[in-house]
């Protein structure tokens, strides 16, 4: 089953925006399989942003993601990669539509709320970079046995 990796950045832990983030992926349906929160060091940062290392905003992205603590999250269900990217929304906040987590929340593209990895080979990575195998969990949803 395909999965994502999610993570609330510290701008969206510190406007209280984790729940509403994690209630708009149950909601839609989506299986959430790993979830903690932690301030990431920079060695990690700096892993997670490897592509953007030659742009000019690299090191302040190092700074903000290392600021606070972020929330990570594995996500699980058929598309979740590309429907998670729906409905952060665009990079720039000014840009995304309302609706979703940037058009709803965020003003400011240093300041975007939320990261979502951009392929199924990208999530790959990430969840192998933000979460050791024993912290995913593998559960089957059941409903019916509790209402
Ligand atoms: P996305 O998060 O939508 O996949 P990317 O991968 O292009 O966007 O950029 C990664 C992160 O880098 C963004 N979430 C944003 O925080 C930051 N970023 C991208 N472009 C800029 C920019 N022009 N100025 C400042 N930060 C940026």
């Amino acid at each position: 089953m395909e999965r994502t990796f999610l993570a609330v950045k510290p701008d969206g832990v510190q406007r209280h925006l984790i729940g509403e983030i994690i209630r708009r992926y149950e909601a839609k349906g989506f299986k959430l399989v790993g979830l903690k929160l932690l301030q990431p060091t920079r060695e990690l940062a700096e892993s997670h942003y490897a592509v953007h290392k030659e742009r000019p905003f690299f090191a302040g992205l190092v700074d903000f993601i290392t600021s606070g603590p972020v929330v990570a999250m594995v996500w699980e269900g058929d598309g979740v990669v590309a429907s998670a990217r729906k409905i952060i929304g665009a990079t720039n906040p000014q840009t995304a539509e309302p609706g979703t987590i940037r058009g709803d929340f965020g003003i400011n593209i240093g300041r975007n709320i939320i990261h979502g990895s951009d392929a199924i080979e990208t999530a790959q990575t990430e969840i192998a970079l933000w979460f050791k195998p024993e912290e995913l969990v593998e559960w089957q949803p059941n409903l019916t046995a509790w209402v």
